[in-house]
């Protein structure tokens, strides 16, 4: 090789190495979090102060404009019609413990248009309308349960072989994949409905899965994305389960873990039809305090997800301190509903500390409309549930929903759906 052509190459080495972005650090030490100054819930905007929980009524709207605007995106208002249709049902599912239905919800007046696909389990000891729990599921309905019967899911998968996902299609591999995080014949013993459909019949979870995503269908200019179409999608089912003769919708939990959990947080928050409202290891954009610079951060998830929020988000990416809200704002919408946000201490990445002091700061709402927040002034010791208004957990293991957690979710809605 000619020398001018190595000097050449020894010239662009370090060139080619400066246009990478800076591999991202994660602090996880607490004595390098900084200090920060979170949004008052309960200061409007214009600075004048809300006392009352009639102007809570207006602040709350404007949190949900904030929210809209900078973070989630807008969801469109205009209510779609829907259309309903059962199309298996087992009287003699969980080894006759549940009745085990599959509904399409058709989102658009097209035939062949985009369905959600709910599996539902009905207990079949009950005497009248039951409760239920709503969660989406990441593999598609038929991981949740090993039952055969359960119709294997059409949509995109991410690629995941040794699951049963080849070339982003479920295989019967694929069944019962994530069945051990649902927990369904002790849900339905302790008297709940299960009701669940596969995100991806919203929106793909990858860079370039907004084409095949509801958003289309409902708005060409709307400035949202997946975890705006997840929470919508929620409200649809949920709209089903109104319709639904054996579900007393007044009384339904949504729940979501991780990514869902962020979403069924602006679902909850959007909509005051759910009655409890529950996150499980939401983290970052979720339950977690934004300005807490500890484990995930805004800049970080907007650059590997950045599918999942609205562009404006992403300007916040190295001045979180610019952002109108904070993520126990999200938590405050939901007041005076009961909330629930459960931690894992080995899921520094969510930041269980920045989960805690969250629900901690959402609670003068609570007290403003006449209930407890969350009844706890210092981080609770591991397995030590608090089950005020706001209830919070945090349990030993990774990131994950477990049979504990499912417990205390339980345990939480016995309580307050209770005199409902
Ligand atoms: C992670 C992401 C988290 C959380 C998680 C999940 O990679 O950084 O915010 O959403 O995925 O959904 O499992």
């Amino acid at each position: 090789m000619k020398i001018t052509r190595i000097l050449l190459l020894l010239c662009a080495l370090p060139l080619a190495h400066a246009q990478q972005p800076p591999a991202f650090v994660p602090n996880y030490d607490e004595a390098k979090v900084g200090t920060y100054t979170l949004p008052d819930p309960l200061t409007m905007n214009d600075g004048s102060k809300v006392l009352t929980a009639q102007q809570w009524r207006k602040r709350r709207a404007e949190l949900l404009r904030l929210f809209a605007e900078n973070v989630y995106g807008r969801t469109p208002t205009t209510k779609p019609k829907l259309r309903f249709a059962e199309k298996l049902r087992d009287p003699n599912a969980l080894g006759g413990l549940a009745t085990r239905r599959e509904i399409t919800i058709q989102l658009t007046p097209k035939s062949a248009g985009p369905t959600i696909n709910l599996l539902l389990y009905v207990p079949n000891k009950r005497a009248g309308r039951v409760p239920a729990f709503l969660a989406m599921n990441y593999g598609g309905n038929h991981a949740v349960h090993p039952d055969p019967k359960i119709t294997l899911a059409t949509a995109w998968m991410r690629e995941n072989k040794d699951n049963g996902i080849v070339n982003n299609r479920a295989t019967e591999k694929s069944r019962g994949t994530e069945a051990r995080r649902w927990p369904l014949e002790m849900i339905v013993q302790r008297g709940y409905a299960v009701a669940t459909f596969y995100y991806g019949d919203l929106f793909p979870d990858h860079n370039n899965g907004r084409p095949d995503s509801i958003i289309p269908h409902l708005s060409k200019d709307e400035d949202w994305n997946a975890i705006g179409a997840w929470a919508w999608g929620l409200s649809r089912a949920l709209d089903y389960l109104e319709h639904d003769k054996d579900i007393d919708a007044r009384r339904v939990a949504v729940m979501g873990h991780s990514r869902h959990g962020k979403a069924a947080l602006w679902a909850g928050a959007q909509d005051e039809r759910f009655a409890i409202v529950i996150s499980n290891d939401s983290g970052e954009s979720g339950a977690a305090l934004a300005r807490r610079n500890f484990g995930e951060t805004v800049a970080r998830i907007n650059t590997a997800f950045p599918h999942w929020f609205n562009a404006k988000y992403k300007t916040y990416n190295d001045r979180v301190a610019a952002l109108p809200i904070d993520q126990h704002e999200i938590l405050a919408l939901i007041a005076p509903r009961p909330l629930y946000v459960a931690s894992a201490v080995e899921d520094q990445w969510a930041d269980p500390r920045g989960e805690f002091l969250s629900a901690q700061a959402a609670s003068p709402v609570y007290q403003l409309l006449g209930k407890d927040g969350l009844n706890a002034t210092q981080m609770p010791g591991m397995h030590q549930p608090v089950m005020s208004m706001i209830g919070y957990h945090i349990r030993v293991g990774v990131h994950d929903v477990t049979k504990y957690d499912w417990e205390q979710f339980l345990n939480f809605a016995d309580r307050h759906l209770r005199q409902k």
